[in-house]
């Protein structure tokens, strides 16, 4: 039989609730099996252990009905009332319920649509499918990052952009017990790495004691790992881990700046104090002459007790930004503020795309530019199919496209909708869409969606084949990675720098959650060669383009400055670019 953890047996009764959801039971019996499993979840004592000391009615929130079917469930390992409650429902419903974001409704609604798993539901909302079928586009988009954030749950990493919007709500619940002076996140998600592990705060607090007793009561614990007097680490619902470390204002710097990390930028700092007399902890920087410790409260004095500027967060890797700030030679790197426009936008115009149609038409996605403050922004369609389409067709769905842009144009101000498109690198590296139609654009981007596996000669060829096209300016998530599920493919990416360098075309940094692609390491070395970028979203739905923040962090990260970006550019400049 299968192990019956607390968390298993939680899951079985949330699957009744969603049933007795969907079969509109009353209220009150929803929430009775609701109540049981949260409480099942939270206790710290094994159900099962109590079971077995006929202690089953010491559970709170369990009744004398739930008692029975556990104690069925113990002995048979199944319990029949529930199964027959179950009976009728699609099973691959309740893998929908896992999706962060899907109710028993939705989960209902997509088996009824003939999606038979979590696999098939991705394909579909990719190929347009889902939404062929009648199915919202909106909802369906707000289901695929669903989708991505359970699969980073399950690896153990989480995504940086889901890991940034728990941290803010940390946050937030920590300003409002007045012991708490500041509070700030550290580790990788303050530096901004992809993936992150766990998340770590720090706590400026006048009153420690009240600090921990506030943190621990803070909604969605499932339980404490680990709690002292100025430390905490709790686990949340979602399996994240939070390590909260408390101190007085007075030597907060110093706590920053120890648990920022990354673990190598503080073993080269720690081992560069050493040769200048200085020793570094938690608490301040000592002077081992005198034995006497400086307090720091802020991390720019930390530093400058070192003799060096303070470099950013996203550089504490240990790539050399320690000898930088020794010499005041950090860059300056690229801001959100310096976006001028976002490049990479998918709309829903009818163009009959290989795959991945946007959820809005092209005048909401104006609008919601404009309240960016943006100058420009590309609508980068994917071009139509190439497997359904002759060229001419091809040709005359990128007119009609071209034509309405046009009219957009006419009736706005302020701001330009340039007409571009995301064209298919074929495996040959010829390209889904013909000269005829490539001519009608204002420039075109270009990306591998198909055959990504490839022998790294071949994939090189291709890859600079496609880029060789006057029409071509930008190559789209160059890598093709998709954290937490498929690796880059292997090209030589210094043969694909010297060519984009030489050539004036430009590597996209990808801002979406699973992508960061072009990645942080890729782009110094690129930038050394003279490459330029270009920052986008790959934006399908409205809410998306906010984003943006997260591929310029791993701009950040692979030290570039506005200079490197094409899209820093005001229009003029960035229409210069793209005819030349
Ligand atoms: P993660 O959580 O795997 O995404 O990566 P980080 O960098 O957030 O690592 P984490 O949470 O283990 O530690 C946070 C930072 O604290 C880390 O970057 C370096 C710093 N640190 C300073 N002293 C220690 C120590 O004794 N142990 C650990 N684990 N980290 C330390
Ligand atoms: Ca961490
Ligand atoms: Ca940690």
């Amino acid at each position: 039989m299968e192990e019956l953890t607390n968390s298993k047996i939680a899951s079985m009764l949330r699957e009744v609730a969603a049933v007795y959801t969907i079969k509109k039971a009353n209220l009150f019996q929803i929430r009775a099996y609701e109540t049981a499993a949260d409480n099942i979840e939270k206790t710290s004592i094994e159900i099962q252990d109590l079971w077995e000391e006929g202690k089953l009615d010491q559970i709170p929130g369990v009744g004398p009905s739930l008692q029975e079917h556990l104690n069925e469930l113990f002995k048979t390992g199944k319990v029949k009332h529930w199964e027959e409650v179950k009976q009728g429902i699609p099973k691959q419903v309740f893998d929908f319920l896992d999706i962060p974001g899907v109710g028993p409704k939705t989960a209902l609604e997509l088996a009824d649509l003939g999606v038979k798993n979590i696999e098939d539901l991705k394909d579909q909302i990719k190929t347009g499918e889902l939404v062929g079928k009648g199915f919202s586009a909106k909802i369906a988009e707000k289901i695929m990052a669903g989708v991505e954030e359970l699969s980073s749950i399950r690896s153990g990493r989480i995504l940086l952009p889901y890991a940034f919007a728990q941290a803010q709500k940390v946050l937030d619940y920590l300003k409002t017990d007045p012991s708490i002076i500041k509070a700030d996140v550290l580790g990788s998600l303050r530096r901004m790495v992809p993936t992150i592990g766990d998340l770590d705060f720090s706590v400026a607090s006048n009153n420690p004691k009240k600090t921990v007793e506030h943190i621990i009561k803070m909604p969605g614990i499932s339980r404490i790992v680990d709690q002292g007097e100025a430390k905490v680490t709790i686990a949340l619902n979602s399996g994240l881990s939070l390590d909260f470390l408390i101190v007085a204002s007075n030597v907060y710097g110093a706590l920053l700046q120890h648990f920022t990390g990354s673990k190598s930028h503080n073993i080269h700092l720690r081992s560069y104090a050493q040769s200048v007399g200085l020793s570094l902890s938690e608490y301040g920087v000592k002077d081992i002459k005198t034995n006497k410790t400086k307090e720091t409260p802020t991390e720019k004095e930390f530093y400058s007790l070192l003799g060096m500027d303070s470099p950013p967060p996203e550089l504490r890797e240990d790539t050399g930004e320690i000898e930088a700030g020794l010499e005041y030679k950090l860059p300056k790197l690229v801001n959100l503020q310096d976006i001028k426009g976002d490049l990479h936008l998918h709309s829903n115009f009818p163009l009959e795309p290989s795959h991945s149609p946007g959820a809005n038409n092209i005048k909401e996605i104006v609008e919601a530019a404009k309240k960016k403050g943006y100058s420009y922004i590309g609508i980068s369609d994917h071009s139509p199919s190439f497997t359904n389409h002759t060229p001419e067709q091809i040709v005359k769905l990128i007119k009609k496209r071209s034509e309405a842009i046009e009219q957009i144009n006419y009736s706005i101000k302020d701001i330009r909708v340039l007409n571009l498109l995301e064209i298919d690198i074929l495996p040959d590296g010829s390209l889904s869409v013909p000269d005829e139609g490539l001519k009608l654009l204002d420039f075109a981007l270009a990306g591998i969606h198909s055959s990504h596996r490839m022998e790294k000669d071949k994939m090189t060829k291709r890859i600079l084949k496609a880029l060789a096209n006057p029409y071509v300016k930008v190559l789209t998530h160059p890598t093709g990675r998709i954290l937490n599920e498929r690796s880059s493919y292997e090209a030589d990416w210094v043969e694909v720098f010297k060519y984009t360098a030489k050539n004036n075309k430009a590597l996209e940094i990808n801002s979406h959650p699973n992508r960061l692609d072009l990645t942080d390491k890729l782009i110094k070395e690129a930038k050394a060669y003279g490459v330029k970028f270009v920052i986008n979203t790959d934006s399908h739905e409205l809410s998306q383009m906010d984003n943006m923040q997260f591929g310029v962090a791993t701009a950040r990260r692979g030290w570039a400055t506005k200079e490197d970006i094409v899209n820093n550019l005001n229009l003029t400049a960035l229409e210069k670019w793209y005819n030349n």
